[in-house]
C-alpha cells in the first residue's frame, strides 16, 4: 500500500488547552471553577465532535433568494447547516444567556466568554453574530430604554432555541466604515410620530438576524457623528417579509464564508430611536466594546485551534527519521506560537474580568479606564497576532496546509478579518490614544505593567516582563512630551499600540 498521511484530529478541547486551564484555575475560585467546568468540558467535548462537521460542511455557502418563482421579490437567506446546528447549540449552552444571567456575578463574562471560546473555531465565525447580540443587550441596556429591554432583551439572552434572537450591527456606509460621522442614512419622521430609515448599509453581518441596531441622521441634524443617532429596527414582519428592506447582494469575501454579508438598502423601515435624536456614536459605543472584546476572544480561539492540530499534526508526521515534534527547530516554532496565543489569551481575559466587573457594579473606579485603555488594545493586538500565527500554522501542515479540502486555510482567512471589522488596527491605536487621553488612564496602564512584572516568579522571565513594563513607561513618557504634536502622535500610534 502507498503512504497515506493521517490527518490531524481533535481531543477535548476544554481539557487539552494547558493555558485555558491555567487561567481558568487563576481568575476562578475553586468553588466557581468547580461549579461552571461541566459545562466547559461538555463545550470542549461538542467543539471537537463538530469539528469534522465543519470540515464536510466547508464548501456550503449562504444563499440569497431575491424573487420567487412568480416574480415576487422575496430577499431570502438560506443559512448553511452547520450554522444551523450552531444556533441552536450556542442557544441551549446559553453563550451569550450565561453573561446576563450572572450566576456568578462579575465572573460569569469568564465563564460565557470561555464558552465563545471554546465553541467559536468549529463553526466558522458564528461568534459573529453572538457577539453583536451580546453587544445589543449591553447597548440597549446601557440605554435605560426600558420599552426596548423589556422587548428584546429577553431573546437576545434566551437559551430556548424558539425563542433567542440575534442582532445585527449596521454601522458601515459607502461613504465609509471607519468615519461612521460620514454617514447618508437619513431618519424621516412620519405624520402618525414614528422614524423611517432610508439610506444604504454598506455591510450588514448576520443579514438573518431578528433586530438590530444602526444609525441614522434624523432631517435637520448636522452633519458628523454627533448628527447620528441610534435607532432600533425589527426587520422583518410577523410573516417573515422585510419591512421596506432591499437585501441587494451578499459580499463575496475572502473568508467569514458561513457569515451572510449583505449589502442592504432602507427605503423607509420603521425604527425606534433608541435613546437621545443625537449622539448615537456614543450610544452604540457600548455595543462596541463588547463585540470588540469577543473579537479579541475569537482571534484567541483561531490561534489556539490552529497550534491544536498542528501539534497534533506534528505528533503524527514524520521527516528526516522522527516525528516533527521531536525536530528541535519544529517543536521551537510551534512553542513560539504557542507563546504568542497565552500571551494573547491572558490579555483578553483580563479584559473579560475587568468587563465582568464593571458590568457586575462592582469595578474599582481606577479600573474603567484601563479598561477603556485595554479594550482596543486588545482587539487589534490579538488580531494581527491570530493573522501571524495561522500563517505560521499554515506553514507547519507544509503543502497541506495550502490545500482546502484539509480545513487548515479557513483558519488563515478569517484570522484576517478581525483586523478589520470593529474597528482597524489603525482606527483602534488612534482609540487608544484617545482613551489614554482620559485623565488616570496612562498611570493606570503603567501600573498594570509593572504589577505584572512584579507577579513574574522565575528570574530570566522577569527581566524580560520588567524590560516590557519599562517599554510601557516609556512609551507614555514618550506621549506626553508629544502630545501637543498631533501629527506625529498619531503617525505613531499603531508603533505605540502594537
Ligand atoms: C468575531 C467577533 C467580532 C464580531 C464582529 C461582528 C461583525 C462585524 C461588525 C462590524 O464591523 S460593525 C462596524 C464596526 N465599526 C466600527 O468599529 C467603527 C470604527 N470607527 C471608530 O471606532 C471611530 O473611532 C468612531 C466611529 C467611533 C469615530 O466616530 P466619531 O463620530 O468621530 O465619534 P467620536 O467623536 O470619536 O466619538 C463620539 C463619542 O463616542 C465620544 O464621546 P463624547 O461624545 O462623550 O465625547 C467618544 O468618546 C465616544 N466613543 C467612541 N468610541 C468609544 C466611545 N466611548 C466608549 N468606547 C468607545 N470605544
Ligand atoms: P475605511 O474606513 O475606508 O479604511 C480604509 C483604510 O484606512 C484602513 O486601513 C483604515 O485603517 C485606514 N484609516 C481610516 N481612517 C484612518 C485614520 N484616521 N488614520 C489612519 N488610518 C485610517 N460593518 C457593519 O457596520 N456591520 C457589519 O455587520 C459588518 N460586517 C462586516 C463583515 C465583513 C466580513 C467585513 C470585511 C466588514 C464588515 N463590516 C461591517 C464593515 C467593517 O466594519 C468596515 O469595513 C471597517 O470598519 C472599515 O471601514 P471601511 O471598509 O470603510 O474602510
Amino acid at each position: 500500500m502507498p503512504f497515506t498521511q493521517t490527518p490531524p484530529a481533535l481531543a477535548n478541547q476544554y481539557d487539552d488547552d494547558r493555558a485555558l486551564l491555567s487561567l481558568l484555575a487563576r481568575l476562578l475560585p475553586p468553588g466557581v471553577l468547580a461549579a461552571v467546568e461541566p459545562s466547559l468540558r461538555e463545550m470542549g467535548r461538542v467543539s471537537a465532535e463538530l469539528y469534522p462537521a465543519q470540515l464536510a460542511d466547508r464548501a456550503s455557502e449562504p444563499t440569497l433568494t431575491q424573487w420567487d418563482a412568480w416574480g415576487n421579490r422575496v430577499d431570502r437567506i438560506e443559512l448553511t447547516p452547520l450554522w444551523r446546528q450552531a444556533e441552536r447549540i450556542t442557544a441551549e449552552h446559553g453563550v451569550v444567556a450565561v453573561a446576563y444571567e450572572r450566576a456568578h456575578g462579575a465572573l460569569s463574562r469568564i465563564h460565557q466568554f470561555a464558552l465563545a471560546y471554546l465553541f467559536t473555531p468549529s463553526t466558522d465565525i458564528y461568534s459573529c453574530p453572538l457577539a453583536m447580540t451580546d453587544g445589543a443587550a449591553r447597548a440597549l441596556l446601557a440605554s435605560g430604554n426600558e420599552e426596548l429591554i423589556a422587548r428584546a432583551v429577553p431573546h437576545l439572552t434566551s437559551r430556548d432555541p424558539a425563542a433567542v434572537w440575534t442582532s445585527g450591527q449596521w454601522m458601515t456606509e459607502t461613504t465609509g466604515g471607519s468615519d461612521v460621522g460620514r454617514s447618508e442614512t437619513v431618519a424621516r419622521r412620519d405624520a402618525d410620530g414614528g422614524w423611517r430609515l432610508h439610506g444604504r448599509k454598506w455591510f450588514t453581518s448576520a443579514a438573518t438576524s431578528q433586530m438590530a441596531l444602526t444609525l441614522a441622521r434624523p432631517e435637520g441634524n448636522p452633519p458628523g457623528g454627533a448628527g447620528l443617532a441610534l435607532f432600533y429596527l425589527e426587520p422583518r414582519d410577523a410573516n417573515g417579509r422585510l419591512r421596506n428592506i432591499r437585501i441587494d447582494r451578499l459580499k463575496e469575501k475572502l473568508g467569514t464564508k458561513k457569515l451572510p454579508t449583505a449589502e442592504l438598502t432602507l427605503d423607509g423601515v420603521p425604527a425606534i430611536p433608541v435613546g437621545a435624536l443625537s449622539g448615537g456614536v456614543r450610544s452604540i459605543a457600548p455595543m462596541l466594546n463588547v463585540t470588540r472584546t469577543w473579537n479579541a476572544v475569537s482571534a484567541c480561539a483561531l490561534m489556539r485551534r490552529g497550534i491544536a492540530l498542528a501539534r497534533d499534526y506534528a505528533a503524527r508526521r514524520e521527516a528526516f527519521g522522527t516525528r516533527l515534534i521531536h525536530q528541535p527547530l519544529h517543536a521551537d516554532t510551534l512553542a513560539g506560537l504557542q507563546a504568542e496565543f497565552e500571551g494573547a489569551l491572558h490579555l483578553t481575559f483580563r479584559v473579560a474580568e475587568l468587563l465582568g466587573r464593571d458590568e457586575a457594579g462592582v469595578m474599582e473606579e481606577g479600573d474603567r479606564p484601563l479598561l477603556r485603555v485595554l479594550t482596543p488594545l486588545a482587539k487589534l493586538t490579538t488580531a494581527r497576532q491570530s493573522v501571524s500565527v495561522t500563517s505560521e500554522v499554515v506553514e507547519a501542515f507544509g503543502g497541506a496546509g495550502y490545500v482546502e479540502d484539509t480545513g487548515i486555510p479557513m483558519l488563515l482567512r478569517d484570522a484576517q478579518v478581525l483586523t478589520i471589522w470593529e474597528g482597524t488596527t489603525n482606527v483602534l491605536a488612534l482609540d487608544t490614544l484617545r482613551a489614554l487621553s482620559s485623565p488616570g488612564a496612562p498611570e493606570r496602564l503603567a501600573a498594570e505593567a509593572a504589577s505584572l512584572a512584579a507577579a513574574v516568579r522565575d528570574p530570566s522571565l522577569r527581566a524580560v516582563a520588567e524590560s516590557a513594563s519599562s517599554a510601557i513607561h516609556g512609551a507614555m513618557a514618550w506621549l506626553g512630551a508629544n502630545v501637543a504634536d498631533r501629527v506625529m502622535v498619531e503617525a505613531g500610534a499603531r508603533r505605540f499600540a502594537l
